[in-house]
């Protein structure tokens, strides 16, 4: 029989893509769904794996749904993707994000404590941890200090740091993926890359005329969502719990990104972007370069998409979707 693996967060970008390669590696796929009144699009982006992985309505914040599946599963491996994971949301919403990131993220270690210790538990942490650290050669690493500049970060520094201590004090194999941005079809259309991705193909099919941005002059360091689950369940399969940082090693300016998905339908960006104080943050995080040197030395991980590929990818999805009118 195959291996049984519990995700939290499963409806999202990540979740959606990790729940397709564990079902392609045979596991046993459950995965922790939140309700929403839209039933029809609560589980969109697993349309098409209905059937193969098994659904479960929950919510971090809500120790008695976790317990249940922890206990009545059992599983060999557990994931947790759960996050209210939008930097700007996060200023809105820092109880809401502390509830979700920080305490639900308590909830869930303390429930495998309870009922599966014996098995492995990954730690979605972000490379929005840094903050405003940056080494002298330009990269975070593993060793960069964590110095977060939004309550989303300093969400994310809690429950990295609660995953350390549980793998000191207990012996357990819990481990932090540190993540740096990353994108494909599956985004959710409110992150910058996709957001400029869909407006680009709208202002090019005549939907649209412009695209309200804010702070062009950020880098980021954007990865595709398929190779970065697949260094999730590589971190799994280590036969030591540890932290690693995955990222592409390169970076790019929004402004960049603008200019090349705008390029790839024919279009100058210049001639679109508005920009709208609206879309600024109360502090912004400058510059992201990850060094993940670690990962693709002790584990073997690289990148196979380039960072033209991803953006491609969402160009596409957006160019099939208005052509076909279909809803993915
Ligand atoms: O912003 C700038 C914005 O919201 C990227 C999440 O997956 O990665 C992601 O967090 C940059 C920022 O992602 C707009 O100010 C300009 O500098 O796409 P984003 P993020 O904040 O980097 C990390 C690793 C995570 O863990 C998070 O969960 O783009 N920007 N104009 C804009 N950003 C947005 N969203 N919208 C704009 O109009």
């Amino acid at each position: 029989m195959g291996k049984k693996a519990v995700i939290f967060g499963c409806t999202g970008q990540d979740g959606r893509t990790l729940s397709q390669l564990l079902l392609d590696k045979g596991y046993d796929v459950h995965g922790m769904m939140r309700r929403h009144s839209f039933s029809s699009t609560q589980d969109t982006r697993l349309k098409d794996l209905n059937g193969e992985i098994k659904t479960y309505y929950g919510d971090v914040t809500d120790r008695f749904t976790i317990d249940k599946m922890l206990r009545e599963i059992k599983p060999d491996e557990v994931y947790n993707l759960s996050a209210l994971s939008h930097v700007k949301v996060s200023f809105d919403v820092p109880n809401f994000t502390m509830q979700t990131n920080c305490i639900g993220v308590f909830n869930i270690m303390d429930s495998f404590l309870e009922y599966c210790p014996e098995s492995k538990i990954y730690q979605a942490s972000s490379s929005e941890c840094f903050g405003l650290s940056v080494n002298d050669n330009g990269f975070q690493d593993e060793l960069t200090p964590m110095n977060p500049v939004s309550p989303y970060g300093i969400s994310k520094v809690c429950a990295y740091n609660l995953f350390r201590h549980v793998r000191r004090a207990f012996k357990c194999f819990a481990v932090n993926g540190i993540l740096f941005n990353h994108a494909s079809k599956w985004r959710g259309e409110n992150f910058v890359e996709q957001k400029i991705a869909k407006a680009a193909v709208q202002i090019k099919m005549g939907m649209i005329k412009t695209i309200d941005l804010g702070n062009l002059d950020s880098f980021r360091d954007i990865g595709n969502s398929r190779d970065y689950v697949r260094a999730m369940h590589m971190i799994m399969q280590h036969n030591v719990p540890d932290d690693f940082v995955v990222s592409t090693m390169e970076t790019h300016s929004i402004r960049e990104i603008a200019e090349l998905t705008f390029k790839m339908v024919g279009l100058n960006y210049e001639d679109h972007v508005v920009i709208d104080q609206k879309n600024f943050r109360k502090e912004e995080l400058p510059y992201l370069k990850g060094d993940s040197t670690k990962i693709r030395e002790t584990l073997g991980w690289k990148p196979e998409f380039t960072f033209e590929d991803t953006i491609k990818e969402m160009v596409d999805h957006w160019l099939d979707y208005y052509t076909k009118q279909k809803y993915f």
